[in-house]
């Protein structure tokens, strides 16, 4: 049992740990690091990234990141904040990385959801929304980009709840728009927050806090904006609707801020509005079985696997969730995959590519854990062999390619580094039955994934590679039992090729739909799906 100085209880409330979401470009990392800034985090706004495109002289791999202005990777961010303990992901927006994505979702408690005001509800927003009501997390809207021409705040507020489905109470309200973007109103303690343009926006933004009637405040404004807003504020008070928190943490409801990530308006308010009302870490049921945080047992996933994250350091991370009981540096636990027990010796805490040993955490915390070359993502760690966790979402590729190894020289590094990124899950991989070629069939949910693996072949393996596109477009999974010559025994569409995944369970790759669809017809007795069975060891 925990030691009596421990308050677990007290521990799991100081929790809170959430990803920010949203289609590319509407601005993710940009107010993962003001919310740094405003954290209390760091100094300076965008030292993180500027760490970043120091050491990109040696990680040619976030280079890639830099050269393309995305993200192609989520980002872990641990840091305390006004008696909290921040467990921060920031995510990439593009759909290719999805997989990513996803998993990460599965590792939070609740979401700040980003949105370009100039743009509204955008396609990957909406996909990754729906991944949050399915799981019931709980929502956080951040308005973003007011200082641009925006679309009315009004229209925004109809347009979420209208093609999310989801309420939406705005708990401030945006002061003019575009150039003369000012600031918010603070709609729950009806104060006027009006905010100065800082140079590049690295500080935070000068604030001046009062009423509607303060003159200070007042005479910043001009009378269309000033009426503007009261206007609308007035008819937002018309419609009567109240903060509902118990709407809000069941993913009914969602919170609204406005504001400017660049230019720091709103980000303070976003974040202590935030932490005012999203929940800490609570229980997980798995198998019928509700686990508890506090459940004594120590217990958590790995949603995330990534190597060479810092040049200096050569090796593997696992990202593990915790979900129970209490970590404890050299703790013994047993891995789900193996079925062995590991001793976690080697335990960090994150901030972007920065690394600290750890040795204690806490069920909402993200721990990395390095020196491990058998864990996989979805393994379960826990003291108490019961528990399993079967978080992880697998997903249908649709495009493949076969990637060669132009030096034969180089034979080993292309080996040992395309092995090393399909267990970090960068991409899948199938292999094709009766065939003599020996590297695997690579299946991606979007060619983006290919770029990034030849990328990271040649800078962090110094492995070359030729990528040659492969012509399947389509892959179903067959019934996991079936047997050596009941595939033989089948009759495939021209152009269709059996295949194996990774768990060694038989798929068909079509060329296309139609062809899909037609085997599925003439086929009955098969049934076709598009994922694997899931079973935990995978
Ligand atoms: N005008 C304006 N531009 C902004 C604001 N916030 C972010 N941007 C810009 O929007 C662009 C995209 O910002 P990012 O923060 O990289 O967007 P992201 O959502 O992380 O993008 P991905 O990770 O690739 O999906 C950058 O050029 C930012 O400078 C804002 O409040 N106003
Ligand atoms: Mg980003």
């Amino acid at each position: 049992m925990f030691p009596a100085f421990v308050n677990i209880t007290e521990e799991i409330q100081k929790r809170r740990t959430f990803a920010i979401i949203s289609h590319p470009d509407a601005g993710k990392t940009t107010l993962t690091e003001k919310l740094l800034l405003y954290g209390g985090a760091v100094q300076l706004a965008g030292s993180v990234t500027a760490r970043k495109n120091q050491r990109a002289t040696t990680s040619d791999w976030m280079e890639l990141e830099k050269k393309r202005g995305i993200s192609i990777s989520s980002t872990v961010l641990q840091f305390d904040y006004n008696g909290y303990r921040l467990n921060l992901l920031d995510t990439p927006g593009h759909k290719d990385f999805s997989e990513d994505t996803y998993r990460v979702l599965t590792a939070v408690d609740s979401v700040v959801m980003v949105i370009d005001s100039a743009k509204g509800i955008e396609p990957q927003t909406r996909k990754l929304f729906e991944v949050c009501r399915q799981r019931g997390v709980p929502i956080f809207t951040f308005m973003n980009k007011c200082d641009r021409p925006m679309k009315d705040p009004l229209a925004l507020v109809d347009e979420l709840e209208r093609v999310l489905g989801i309420g939406a109470f705005p708990v401030n309200w945006p002061i003019g728009d575009g150039y003369d973007f000012r600031g918010v109103f603070d709609r729950q303690t009806s104060q006027m927050h009006l905010f100065e343009r800082t140079v590049g926006g690295k500080y935070r933004a000068p604030v001046s806090v009062g009423g509607v009637d303060d003159p200070a405040v007042r005479g910043q404004l001009d009378d269309t904006t000033f009426n503007k807003t009261v206007e609308e504020l007035e008819m937002l008070e018309h419609a009567g609707e109240i903060f509902d928190d118990a709407a809000v943490l069941a993913g009914e409801s969602t919170p609204v801020f406005f504001g400017s990530a660049s230019n720091n308006f709103g980000v303070q308010l976003l974040l202590d509005g935030f932490l005012k009302h999203a929940p800490a870490p609570k229980s997980r049921v798995m198998g019928g079985i509700e686990i508890s945080p506090e459940n004594p047992a120590f217990s958590g996933f790995i949603f995330k696997i990534q190597a060479n994250m810092d040049p200096k350091h050569r090796d593997r991370i696992a990202f593990v969730r915790v979900c129970s009981g209490k970590f404890e540096r050299d703790m013994t636990a047993h891995h789900s995959r193996s079925a062995k027990k590991v001793r976690l010796s080697s335990s960090h805490k994150l901030f972007g590519n920065e690394r600290e040993t750890v040795d204690e955490a806490y069920p909402g915390d993200v721990i990395g854990l390095v020196g491990h070359d058998s864990f996989g993502i979805g393994d379960t760690l826990t003291t108490d062999p019961k528990i399993l966790y079967k978080e992880i979402p697998r997903f249908t590729p649709e495009a493949f390619a076969h990637l060669h190894n132009p030096n034969t020289a180089k034979f080993k590094q292309f080996r040992q580094g395309l092995e090393q990124l399909m267990q970090e899950g960068v991409i899948q991989a199938l292999y094709l039955r009766n065939s003599s070629i020996k590297t695997p069939l690579l299946a991606a949910v979007g060619p983006l994934q290919f770029e990034v693996v030849q990328f990271r072949l040649e800078s962090e393996y110094g492995a070359a590679s030729r990528l040659e596109s492969a012509p399947w477009t389509v892959v179903r999974w067959l019934p996991p039992d079936m047997k050596e010559d009941e595939l033989d025994a089948l009759s495939l569409p021209t152009g269709s090729r059996l295949a194996y995944d990774i768990g060694k369970n038989p798929v068909i790759l079509f060329q296309n739909e139609w062809s899909a669809n037609y085997f599925g017809e003439t086929n009955k007795l098969v049934p076709l799906s598009t994922l694997p069975v899931q079973t935990a060891k995978e």
